[in-house]
C-alpha cells in the first residue's frame, strides 16, 4: 500500500524538514502537514496543510479519515527546557497526542506510527558513556519522564494490539533551516546564529558539557529508514538508541573560530546545566546499526561547515 502520511507538528524543527523530505520521496499530495499554527515558506506551498490540535482525538480522527491516512509521524512535543517551566502542560501535550495516535492505530484507522523518543529517557543513574540500549532509566525531567512512559506504552500497544509503532531516541539535533524551541541542546544551533550575527555567544551550558548530537539530515534519514524497514527487522518496540557524535560547547566554539576568528564565547550556565548533566555524554546505538542498518554520515567538521554556509544568507 502506498503511504498516505500525516505529519503532526510539521512546523517544528524536525517536522518541517521531514515533511519536505517525505514529499520529495512519496509525492506532494501523499504527505499532509499539520500543526496548531500555520507554517511558512516551502512547507506551506509544497503540499496540503491542516491546522490540527492533536491533543483533541476527534479533530485528529477527522483529518485521518478525510485524507485516508495510513501513516502518522507524531513530531509534536514540548521539549525538555520548556516542559520544566510548564510541567503539567508538558505532560498533557506529550502523552495525550501519543495516546490519541496509538488508539487510532489500535482501532485500525492508522497502519504505522513514528513517534520520537529522546536521550532524555536516561538519568543520573544511567551509565554516562556509550549508554547501552537496555540500561537503568531514571529520568529527572518532565520531558524525560513523558518519553520513557511513552516508550513503555508504545511497546504495550505493539505487544497487546499489534500496533506497528517505530521509535528513535533522538540526540540533540543540529540544523539551520528551522529554529529549535525549548530544548537543552538548542545551544548547538544558537551558537552558530550568534557567531555569524554578533561574533559572540553566551552559552547556557558549561564549556565541557558533552552531549550526544547529530546533524538533522542524518536524523531525517534515520527516521525514514526505520519507517521503511521490513517489519521483521524492527526488534524493539520501545525505542532505538540513535547516535552520531559526542559534542561540547568548547569544541563547537573552536570550530567556529576557524571560520570567524573574532568569535568570542562566554559561559553562563542556567537551569539547563543540570538537565544536561543528567543525560549521557555518548550513546551505544549498535542495535540500530544491526537491526535496520543505521549509519550516520556527518562528522562535526562537516556539520560546522554546513551550518555556517546555510546560515550566512539568513543572518546577513
Ligand atoms: C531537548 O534538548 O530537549 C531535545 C532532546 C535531546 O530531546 N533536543
Amino acid at each position: 500500500m502506498s503511504p498516505k502520511i500525516l505529519i503532526i507538528g510539521a512546523c517544528g524543527q524536525i517536522g518541517s524538514e521531514l515533511t519536505l523530505k517525505l514529499r520529495e520521496k512519496y509525492g506532494r499530495s501523499q504527505v499532509i502537514a499539520s500543526d496548531i499554527r500555520e507554517g511558512e515558506g516551502e512547507l506551506m506551498s509544497s503540499g496540503p496543510f491542516e491546522i490540527l490540535d492533536a491533543t483533541n482525538s476527534s479533530e485528529l480522527e477527522d483529518v485521518i479519515l478525510h485524507y485516508d491516512i495510513n501513516q502518522v509521524y507524531l513530531m509534536a512535543a514540548m521539549l525538555s527546557a520548556t516542559a520544566e517551566k510548564f510541567p503539567m502542560k508538558g505532560w498533557q501535550i506529550n502523552m495525550d497526542t501519543l495516546f490519541n495516535v496509538l488508539n487510532l492505530a489500535k482501532d485500525q484507522k492508522i497502519q504505522k506510527i513514528f513517534w520520537p523518543s529522546s536521550i532524555a529517557v536516561f538519568g543520573l543513574s544511567t551509565p554516562k558513556h556509550q549508554t547501552p540500549q537496555q540500561t537503568i532509566m531514571e529520568p529527572t525531567t518532565v520531558y524525560g519522564i513523558s518519553k520513557q512512559t511513552g516508550e513503555r506504552w508504545c511497546a504495550y500497544y505493539h505487544n497487546r494490539y499489534g500496533v506497528d509503532v517505530r521509535s528513535l531516541r533522538y540526540p540533540g539535533l543540529i540544523s539551520h533551516k528551522t529554529q529549535p524551541g525549548g530544548g537543552t541542546t538548542d545551544y548547538a544551533i544558537e551558537i552558530f546564529r550568534d557567531a555569524l550575527k554578533h561574533k559572540k555567544y553566551t552559552c547556557f551550558l558549561k564549556a565541557d558539557t558533552a552531549l550526544p548530537m547529530m546533524y538533522m539530515d542524518d536524523a531525517i534519514e534515520a527516521t525514514i529508514q526505520i519507517m521503511s524497514a521490513p517489519e521483521k527487522n524492527i526488534k524493539l518496540r520501545s525505542s532505538y538508541n540513535l547516535s552520531a557524535l559526542s559534542v561540547t560547547p568548547k569544541k563547537i566554539a573552536e570550530l567556529i573560530k576557524a571560520y570567524i576568528p573574532e568569535f568570542e564565547i562566554k559561559y553562563q550556565p542556567d537551569f539547563r546545566q543540570s538537565i544536561a548533566e543528567s543525560w549521557p555524554t555518548s550513546i551505544d546505538d549498535s542495535s540500530s546499526r544491526k537491526d535496520w542498518g543505521w549509519q550516520h554520515q556527518y562528522n562535526l567538521e562537516q556539520i560546522a561547515e554546513e551550518m555556517i554556509e546555510g546560515l550566512k544568507p539568513k543572518v546577513s
